[in-house]
């Protein structure tokens, strides 16, 4: 049997990450795309010649032609320009816009059968342009957000409490930008509520309030450490467990941008909310019951991701 087919488009920090990712866990042939001429190339090959010391068996290529994804069986789309200090993840629309079309159109001509993941900021709004320009189904383009904002709020955690991240569950609700909305009663120590660790006095409401900020502020923390671009190895390792998911048809339960038409009252919109990928793609959002506080917060959110598909309608009109 063929091995599977995995095109990544743009071959920047993240994109060669998901390369090297996707060669050491073998999880298929690798084809990455970039405008940028040698880039995907020199990646390839660099990638490529650590297979004999690594024992990996996956091939890798780089282009500048989008012919060479034909057949892709995912595409992660991390094509586009990273926010830079003092940016906001918004600042990118108008640019990135421009990018979601030329390649959302080269995904729907060469790959329209691929489990499609979208990386690109700002990422909800992305997502959703993404989508209308390859005109590919609802439920087989999603956004990686949510299962890296849910890492960053696991690994302070993990901290805070002096345990294991493996026994840390969290998730991040919302869009992925200062609105998102990490859920503290769904999060939970070897399945302890945080609610409830407070009570038992493992840890404080100021502590945890102050996780919660560095959790909304995570993406921000690493573009001022770094200077000149923005996170990748995190962001690299969600998307490769949402690929994983999809591939061997795990039916993770992993939260991330999936088109909503009614669910959690959101309409016509890419937001993040608890997912089930398998096979089918997005096999299922799960809807769950939101308190008056988390909903207020969540409306929030969904308000400022809307403000952005409607600025995305201003700038291009088919769109609209
Ligand atoms: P970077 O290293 O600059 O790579 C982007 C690549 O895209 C470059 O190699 C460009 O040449 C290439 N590119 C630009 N235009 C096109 C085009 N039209 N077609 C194909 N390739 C093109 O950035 P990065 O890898 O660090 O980040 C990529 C994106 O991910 C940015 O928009 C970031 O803001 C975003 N990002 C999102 C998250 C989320 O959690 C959602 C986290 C971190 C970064």
């Amino acid at each position: 049997m063929a091995r599977p087919k995995i095109a990544l488009i743009g071959a920047g920090q993240i994109g060669g990450t998901l390369a090297h990712l996707a060669a050491l866990k073998e999880l298929g042939d690798v084809v990455l795309f970039d405008i940028a001429e040698g880039t995907p190339e020199g990646k390839a090959l660099d990638i490529a010649e650590s297979g004999p010391s690594e024992g990996f068996d996956a091939a890798l290529r780089g282009t500048q032609s989008y012919e060479d994804i034909a057949g892709a069986d995912v595409c992660i789309v991390t094509a586009g320009v990273p926010r830079k200090p003092g940016m906001s993840r918004d600042d990118l629309l108008g640019i990135n816009l421009k990018v979601m079309k030329s390649v959302g159109e080269g995904i729907g001509k060469h790959a329209p059968d691929a489990f499609v993941i979208c990386i690109t900021n700002p990422l909800d709004a992305m997502v959703w342009a993404l989508q209308k320009f390859s005109g590919l189904p609802a439920n087989k383009v999603c956004g990686m957000a949510g299962v890296l904002d849910s890492a960053r709020f696991r690994h302070f955690l993990s901290l805070e409490f002096g345990v294991s991240m493996k026994d840390v569950t969290a998730f991040v609700l919302g869009g992925h930008g200062d609105t998102m909305v990490p859920s503290v009663r769904y999060s939970t120590v070897a399945g302890i509520p945080l609610p409830d660790l407070i009570e038992m006095g493992w840890t404080t409401q100021e502590k945890l309030d102050s996780i919660l900020q560095r959790t909304r502020d995570g993406g921000a923390e690493i573009v001022g450490l770094l200077k000149t671009g923005s996170a990748f190895y995190a962001p690299a390792t969600s998307a490769i467990e949402m690929a994983e998911a999809y591939l061997k048809d795990q039916k993770r339960v992993l939260p991330c941008a999936a088109y909503c038409d009614g669910e959690l009252g959101v309409k016509d919109m890419y937001v993040g909310v608890p997912t089930v990928i398998g096979a089918g793609g997005i096999e299922k959002i799960v809807e769950i019951k939101l308190n008056k506080e988390e909903q207020s917060m969540f409306d929030n959110s969904v308000k400022a991701v809307k403000g952005l598909v409607e600025a995305c309608k201003g700038i291009d009109g088919s769109l609209a």
